[in-house]
């Protein structure tokens, strides 16, 4: 499983960046690659289920206070902390459940499918 994961504000907005730019014809369908917010908010990833396209981007973005989280799935992991945001390029179909493994007894999960 191949995942660039970048954990650092100003490599996330080259990261979109780089995104953006990528022709449509590099996906077949004739559409560009997305970025998918999830907000981490309340102990809860918000939307906890999410449907993207292969090729798409999500960036998590720490929105609880001063509540330190972390984004744990199968081949990619944020660091712990309470603010700044984290991009996950996902370039396989499948089904990405994730956690952060501070709340997961508190059911801070999440699921990526992609499509
Ligand atoms: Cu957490």
């Amino acid at each position: 499983m191949r995942f660039s994961a970048k954990g650092r504000m100003a490599l996330v907005a080259f990261a979109a960046t780089l995104a953006v730019a990528i022709p449509a014809t590099a996906f077949g369908g004739g559409r560009s690659a997305s970025t998918h917010t999830v907000t981490l908010k309340n102990i809860a990833f918000h939307p906890a289920n999410l449907s993207i396209k292969r090729g798409d981007s999500v960036t998590w973005q720490w929105r609880d206070g001063s509540t330190r989280h972390n984004v744990t799935g199968s081949g990619f992991k944020s660091r712990t902390m309470s603010r700044g945001s984290f991009t996950v390029r996902f370039t396989r179909k499948g089904t990405f459940n994730y956690h952060c493994t501070i709340h997961v007894s508190l059911g801070m999960k999440g699921k990526i499918v992609v499509h």
